[in-house]
């Protein structure tokens, strides 16, 4: 066999199918409430050497979707279906609500568990846990160390939560030893002792889900203190301190990877769960909008895939295709050949490695929640073509196309602006949406061309945007099945 075809051979085996031949690790790293602007390798100024190391040779999904907040961006990915399909789009979970993913839902670690993965979890679940059996042990992680809810004392673990551990057999502890110690030293090094006793020929699926870089801004070492940026604002300074604190970890968690034997079959993502949150420090930059609201800045994220068995082609390359993030489900078990679910996913098994979209994939229902509704006087156009259905223009929704968004309802409440010099890096931008952009219900961008959302086309396009409403209409009444 000459050389060329030798070489085609091994790429062939490994991505002919865009699979690996060896089921890898699967190690998944979600930064909680990391901006789009708040990495290295996008902005000098933020100090995250190990990731922008890892950044370098990875491959970038570019046009990357999340939900604009906690709970549902992690249901998504957990069950690689919409959120409205089963109650979970409303924000997130409150200490006290008897809310979950309902037990009917197959989530992605009982999936892997089925492939012949061992399958743990570390940090922020945040998707219920009023019975046992909401629990993440109890849904396919043979192995739980962390906290269940958002937003607690990153030292003393307390706001309704604790720092809990269970294990495989049975035991469950709250780790009260753990009371002052920094929850993103807890969680990494548990992850990182652990290790030791897993062996790296069986597979496994980690979901690494660090607190940071989430409120409150709390105290930190001295040492890390002296080590971070000088940008002016109290809040830009802690959250940049908050980064170098996680990058470090990551670092260390790579580091034990390594030395275990593991790193070689290892596909390692690193990304968020929704927009930075500019009110604590975040930035977006220079897209618009923040947390919580449908504009880019609360919904697009960073996210990339570093293996070291990509080949070298695509290192350093981005997927420019939209990515959902219920589109992980299905594509992650793609890659480690495992059988998808029976349910009906709505994320897509995309072709990453060939740079190609899931083919069937027409648009993506990027939000819909029935509960979040606007003034009807904030628009006087009428959209007939809504006349006989349930759903209507003040309901807050994004449909998203590859080249077009539509928006409905309310997108904004703080921070709305849309120009670089209304808008800038660190700055809390206070806009409110009608200060910036008043009386309008539905919105539409071309958004590839305009990622900023600085021109509303919804006038000079009216079919499409009937196109798009119908749409929206018929996922609306899936809520009254
Ligand atoms: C369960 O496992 C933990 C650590 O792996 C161990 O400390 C504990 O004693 C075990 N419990 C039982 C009941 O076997
Ligand atoms: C954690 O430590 C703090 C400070 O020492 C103490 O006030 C608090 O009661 C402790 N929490 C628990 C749950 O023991
Ligand atoms: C991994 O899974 C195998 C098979 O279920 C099990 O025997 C082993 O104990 C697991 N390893 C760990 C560290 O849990
Ligand atoms: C709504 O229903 C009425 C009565 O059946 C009909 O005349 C009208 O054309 C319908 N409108 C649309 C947009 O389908
Ligand atoms: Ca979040």
């Amino acid at each position: 066999m000459n050389l060329i075809i030798f070489l085609l051979f091994v790429f062939r085996e490994c991505f002919g199918h865009g699979r690996f031949s060896k089921k890898p690790h699967i190690i998944f790293v979600m930064i909680d409430d990391l901006g789009f602007d708040d990495l290295g390798y996008v902005n000098d100024d933020v100090i995250s050497p190990n990731i922008d190391f890892l950044a370098k040779n990875a491959l970038h999904i570019e046009n990357y979707y999340n939900q604009p907040s906690c709970t549902p961006s992690r249901a998504a990915f957990m069950t690689g279906r919409y959120n409205i399909r089963y109650g979970m789009q409303s924000g997130v979970i409150k200490p006290d609500e008897p809310e979950a993913i309902p037990l009917s839902e197959t989530l992605l670690p009982q999936a892997f568990k089925k492939c012949g993965y061992n399958t743990s979890m570390h940090g922020k679940w945040h998707l219920g846990f009023y019975t046992e059996k909401h629990c993440p042990q109890n849904r396919g992680f043979d192995r739980f160390f962390g906290f269940y809810l958002g937003s607690q004392d990153y030292f003393y673990h307390d706001s309704g939560n604790n720092c809990y551990l269970y294990e495989p057999n049975g035991t469950e502890k709250v780790r009260l030893d753990l009371n002052g110690t920094y929850s993103t030293k807890a969680i990494a090094e548990d992850f990182i002792a652990k290790l030791d006793e897993y062996d790296p020929e069986t597979p496994l699926f980690e979901f690494l889900s660090f607190q940071e870089v989430h409120g409150p801004l709390q105290w930190l070492p001295a040492e890390v203190l002296k080590m971070a940026g000088g940008w002016e604002g109290w809040e830009r300074k802690m959250l940049s301190r908050k980064i170098v604190i996680v990058d470090h970890f990551i670092g260390e968690v790579v580091k034990k990877l390594k030395e275990k034997g593991f790193w070689k079959d290892t596909i390692l993502v690193i990304t968020s769960d929704n927009g930075g949150q500019t009110r604590e420090g975040a930035s977006n930059w220079p897209l618009r909008g923040r947390k919580g609201d449908v504009f880019e800045g609360g919904i697009r994220s960073r996210a990339f895939i570093h293996s070291p068995k990509l080949p070298d082609s695509l290192k350093g390359s981005s997927f420019q295709h939209v990515f959902h993030v219920t589109d992980w489900f299905p594509t992650l078990l793609r890659f480690s050949g495992c059988q998808q679910p029976d349910s009906n996913l709505d994320g897509k098994a995309q072709d990453i490695f060939h740079n190609k979209p899931e083919v069937k994939r027409t648009h993506l229902l990027n939000f819909l929640d029935p509960f979040k509704v606007a003034k009807r006087k904030l628009d006087d156009r009428m959209f007939s073509v809504l006349q006989n259905r349930t759903f209507e223009v003040t309901v807050k929704s994004v449909i998203r196309t590859e080249n077009w968004k539509l928006i409905t309802g309310r997108p904004c409440h703080w921070g709305c602006s849309f120009s670089e010099e209304k808008n800038p890096r660190y700055v809390p931008d206070k806009t409110a949406l009608e200060d910036v952009e008043p009386g309008k219900l539905v919105r539409l961008y071309a958004i590839r061309e305009d990622p900023m959302e600085r021109y509303d086309l919804s006038d000079l396009h009216p079919e499409l945007v009937d196109d798009l409403l119908l749409k929206l209409a018929d996922y609306y009444v899936i809520l009254c099945q």
